[in-house]
């Protein structure tokens, strides 16, 4: 038996991680952000900073007006209230507002002046080229996976005109309302020339898959996505199912890219919050199971939102290797509930993950989820270095750069390449 690991090698294992983990390059999965030819879809500085839907959520427990009164302000009033509602008039320790504490101070800003309008005058002085550059550089991120829907009709002409890609971007195909709104997509695909039908037969089928084929032709996506209610059933007789069976998982099949998964939202729990007002329910994974289960050529990659959720999720994945788990989504996004998924998630299938993607919808929100992710994702994994340590088991410098590359988006890349 070897002797225990004595506190200056627990110490050296801690900052040679760190230290190697400076050096990696995340490539950030899923998240909101745009392509700049996308011009004003791409949204950043401070007033977006501040009027995220996270910070949305979190004022109205403060307000006391109506919510039409806030929806009716131009963005920059908006954005004083919630300034003054989170930040002066309570301290801002909730996650999302520290992230606005952590952006500003990332970029150079002395929060503590507490000076919003210094912070919009030295916003001022940016073009988005230079500032997309920078905030991927604080946030040491090198690709960016967005979120494009064809169903957008501010980001569809773009796509159909075509332009010349950024590469730090890659696309993911969202397709929402195809799956979860058949009744009203019927007419919009058949606006855009796809014989379809609300009575899902082969001739539909057959017009949806051209559609997506037509679509990925265009975007070239790394993945199919869909975000689904805790209600979600499979197999069932529902348009959902039947459009997943028989459109969309023959699609993905055939153009050899996954199908993301994103489990248990609630939408509109409250319409008056807008995008602040989707809550989060526990999903039946046996639906999960059985797509797993029936489509071994496919694969899935999952996020779930239901804390409750996760370790069932995780046993899943030990159970099929089409299954790939990412992420600590939304209201998971907090470093309670990250950091136990993501201990539990290294613990029952070890570096086969991808821990987190950012969902970022403001540049800038880069440099915060990023900064606290990556520490949290350190913090874990130095513990389980520490804990092999205890048995003999010293890892290399070369193995920790191996397998943090894959905790960043070496694991993601493998499985998309199988
Ligand atoms: O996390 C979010 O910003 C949500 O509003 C959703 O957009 C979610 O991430 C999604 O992609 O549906
Ligand atoms: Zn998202």
């Amino acid at each position: 038996m070897s002797s225990p690991p004595r506190p200056q090698q627990l110490s050296a294992i801690a900052s040679r991680v760190e230290k190697i983990a400076a050096g990696i390059k995340i490539l950030d999965i899923h998240t909101h952000l745009y392509d700049p030819a996308f011009g004003e879809l791409l949204l950043w500085g401070i007033d977006d900073l501040l009027v995220y839907h996270y910070l949305v959520a979190e004022s109205f427990r403060y307000f006391d007006f109506p919510y039409e009164k806030f929806w009716s302000m131009p963005k920059t009033e908006q954005a004083n209230r919630i300034w003054d509602a989170l930040f002066i008039q309570n301290s801002p320790i909730s996650e999302a507002c520290r992230g606005v504490l952590t952006t500003l101070n990332a970029l150079g800003l002395d929060v503590n002046k507490r000076d919003l309008e210094a912070v919009r005058k030295w916003f001022k002085q940016w073009k988005v080229d230079d500032y997309l550059s920078r905030c991927m550089e604080l946030a040491g991120v090198e690709r960016i996976c967005m979120t494009n829907s064809p169903f957008d009709n501010v980001e569809r002409p773009i796509w159909e005109k075509g332009f010349s890609r950024d590469s730090r971007f890659e696309a993911g195909l969202r397709i929402d309302p195809l799956l979860l709104d058949w009744q009203n997509t019927v007419p919009v695909l058949a606006g855009w020339g796809y014989q379809v039908e609300p009575t899902i037969k082969q001739r539909t089928l057959s017009e949806v898959r051209r559609f997506l084929s037509d679509w990925a032709e265009r975007m070239h996506p790394r993945y199919a996505m869909v975000s689904l209610a805790p209600e979600f059933k499979f197999p069932s007789d529902g348009a959902t199912a039947l459009l997943l069976e028989k459109a969309v998982l023959p699609f993905c099949d055939e153009v050899g890219i996954p199908l993301a998964l994103m489990m248990g939202v609630k939408r509109q729990v409250n319409p008056k919050l807008a995008l602040a007002g989707d809550g989060v329910g526990q999903t039946d994974l046996s639906s999960l199971q059985n797509l797993c289960a029936g489509f071994p050529n496919n694969k899935f990659l999952v996020t779930v939102l239901a804390r409750e959720n996760q370790h069932e999720l995780c046993v899943l994945a030990r159970k099929f290797r089409n299954l790939h788990i990412f992420g600590c989504w939304w209201f998971t996004n907090v470093p309670e509930i990250s950091t136990e998924m993501t201990r539990m998630r290294l613990e029952l299938i070890g570096l086969s993950v991808t821990p987190q993607h950012s969902d970022a919808r403001v540049l800038d929100q880069l440099i915060y989820k990023w900064r606290h992710s990556r520490a949290m994702i350190i913090k874990v994994l130095i513990e389980k270095y520490e804990e092999l340590l205890q048995t003999g088991w010293h890892v290399t410098d070369a193995e920790i750069e191996r397998d943090l590359k894959n905790l960043f988006g070496g694991a993601f890349n493998q499985f998309c390449a199988r």
